[in-house]
Formats: structure tokens, sequence, C-alpha cells
């Protein structure tokens, strides 16, 4: 049900639909530009980063390629990018979920993904006003966040096309390609995490920051299926009952953690449907990664425990995805489902333990 921030009790609306949108709860020109401007500009740096290691047998095709492309539009660059990385751009931009690709490696010599304005806008007061009203005072950010721009076949096609110049594998065989730039899949988030983090209450923040409608794949939920329980198989009866749900820069859709929700195909003829979303939790309660760095985000009870620096934040993924390269992913994406809820609770404590505040993971190795 759509709803109104001024009229509607947040809350209740989340707890009974399993998801909320709030309308215009944020400005475009003040909350969402910074955030656009400065992530256009690292994906620009990658691309040139990956343009000029790619093997381009032919100088002048590289020179056309490098001087082409800042007369681009956004989709277009980011197709290029995608293309002259083989798709492996995405592992930079979206390590959550490409640390279980199979060859995932942490490039520490690229510009960090995890920019000022990223951490700035996980911790936007506008949206921590809403999550506090969904979960309470206490809110620890989790590190599971994705970045979703979903291009249309156009798009796709030029991504494809710029492997085959750059000599780059197809992108389309990375392992979560369709999910991060095509159509995701009917899923529920809680099944992504280890299963001690099943009964936090976890609500995930989805911002888009272009229209998404039905045309170029907005998100499609299926009203009260978090009180279903866990599903791994989704059954069409269930999937009849879905609805889309067409969103505007500035509105934002709130999901809980097990609300089966997938992305319509991008069929528009050239437009780019561009969304993040951010995970957040009360402290004590398990986030399903304890291995990635999450932060207090909020906390009116110990202000001081709240992470305010950007820097520190970049920091700690770097040091927490250089550990996942030379260590190994503790498990794999297949695991997931066999590992019981007891070993999963033993081995969130004992990252607990380890890493007790943000110096800690400042200290991984
Ligand atoms: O952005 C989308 O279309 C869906 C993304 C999603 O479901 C996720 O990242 O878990
Ligand atoms: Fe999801």
């Amino acid at each position: 049900m759509m709803s109104d921030s001024s009229y509607l009790d947040h809350r209740s609306t989340f707890d009974h639909d399993g998801y909320l949108v709030v309308e215009n709860l944020l400005n475009w020109q003040n909350d969402i530009l910074p955030l656009v401007f400065e992530y256009e500009k690292l994906i620009d740096a990658l691309a040139e980063i990956f343009l000029i290691e790619a093997e381009v047998v032919d100088k002048n095709q590289l020179n056309s390629l490098l001087d082409n492309y800042p007369k681009l539009d956004f989709p277009d660059r980011f197709a290029t990018l995608i293309g002259a990385s083989g798709g492996r751009a995405l592992h930079h931009l979206d390590p959550v979920l490409n640390i279980y690709s199979p060859d995932y490696r942490y490039r520490r010599d690229l510009p960090s993904a995890q920019i000022p304005s990223l951490f700035d806008f996980v911790r936007h007061t506008k949206l921590l006003d809403v999550i506090e009203e969904l979960i309470g005072s206490e809110v620890y950010a989790s590190p599971i966040y994705h970045i979703n721009i979903k291009l249309s076949n156009q798009h796709l096609m030029k991504a494809e096309s710029t492997a085959k110049i750059t000599h780059q594998r197809s992108p389309a065989e990375d392992a979560f390609y369709n999910f991060q730039v095509g159509q995701t899949r009917w899923h529920m988030d809680a099944v992504a995490g280890l299963s001690d983090s099943l009964d936090s209450r976890i609500v995930n923040a989805w911002i888009p920051i272009t229209q998404a409608n039905q045309e170029n794949g907005c998100l499609m939920v299926i009203p009260e299926s978090h009180q279903l329980g866990l599903i791994k198989e989704i059954p069409p009866s269930i999937i009849d009952k879905s609805i889309t749900l067409e969103v505007k820069p500035g509105d934002v859709v709130f999901l809980d953690n097990k609300i089966l929700h997938a992305s319509a195909p991008n069929n528009s003829q050239d437009e780019y449907r561009w969304a993040f979303n951010f995970r957040y939790l009360p402290p004590k309660q398990s986030c399903g990664r304890p291995f990635l760095p999450g932060f207090i985000a909020r906390s009116r009870q110990s202000p001081e425990t709240e992470l305010c620096n950007s820097y520190l934040w970049s920091s700690m993924w770097d040091r927490a995805l250089a550990y996942v390269t030379n260590n190994g992913v503790p498990y794999t994406y297949a695991d997931l489902g066999e590992i019981t809820y007891h070993q999963a609770k033993t081995f969130t404590e004992d990252w607990r333990r380890l890493t007790p505040n943000h110096n800690s993971w400042l200290n991984l190795h």
C-alpha cells in the first residue's frame, strides 16, 4: 500500500505489509545528487583504468575508446566499464555479493568503492529517522548493501561489444551478472545471510536514483509474504499475488528481510534503472555476514559509539576485503543453507569478539 509519511503509522504498515513506501522522503538536489555526482566519477575513473589495462591490440582503437568515453551518456559509460572489465568492475562496486564469485579478488590498487558520499548517504538523517521508527533508536548499518544498475538490452549489448573489443570475457559469464544489471529473480533477502540472522529485525532501505517503472525494471513485491517463513523455491501461485512498485527518485522503499521481491526486466529502449539498497538492524542482532564491517549508525543511548568518519569506514572495508582475499571467504554461498543455526551463532560470536569496534577492523590482516 502506498503511504504518505504524514498520515499513516509507518511501523504498523511495515509490519503488516512487509514493506513501506515513503514518498518524497529525500530531496533530489540536496540529498541524492551529491552521491550521484561522486559515484559517476568513481565509475568514470574505473572505466579509464580498466580500458587502459585492457589488451586492446590496436592502440588507435584504445585511444578512440578513451577519447570517446567522456562524450557518452551514463548508461553507455557504465556499459563500457562492465565490458572493459569483463564484468569484474561489479566485483569492486558490489563486493558483498561478489565475494562469492569464484574469481573474486579484492583489488586494492583501484580507487575505493566505499566513497565518503556513500557513507554519508547510509547515515542520512532522513533515512535513519524512518529506520528508527521501524526498529528502535539503536541502529546498526549492516555491511550488506547493494548497488543495482539495470541496463536496457541496448546497453547490455554495448557491454558485450566492449568486452569483445577489449578482449575480455563476456560479462554475462559473471556469477551474479543478471542479478545486478539484468533482472533480479524472486527471493527474500534473508536467505543470503547466515541462519542466525533469520530472526533479526533487518530492514532494507531500497533507494531509487532514477525513476523505476514497469518498463525499465521497477521492484516487485508480494505483500505480506514476510509472514510465510523461509522460502527458497517460490511457487507460481504466490508470485501471482505480486504487485509492482513504481517509484521516483526521492521515494524510498523499506523492505522486511523476509518479504519476497524481484525486479521486472528492463524492457525500455535505452533507460537505465539505478537503485541502492542498505540494510539496518538493532546492534545486538546478527546481520548474517559477521566477517564484513558494519557500524553503529545511530545510538540514542551511546551517541559516542556512532561511526561518523567516512575514511575510517573505507579503511574498515579495505582491511576486510583484503582479509577475505588472503584468507578465503569463510563459507561459500552454497554452504549458507548447510550451516546450522548453532554453527552460525558461534561463528558470529567469534567474529564479534575479534571485531568489537572499528579499531579492531583496522587491525585485521
Ligand atoms: O534493485 C533491485 O531490483 C533488486 C535488488 C535486490 O533485491 C537486492 O539487492 O537484494
Ligand atoms: Fe533483495
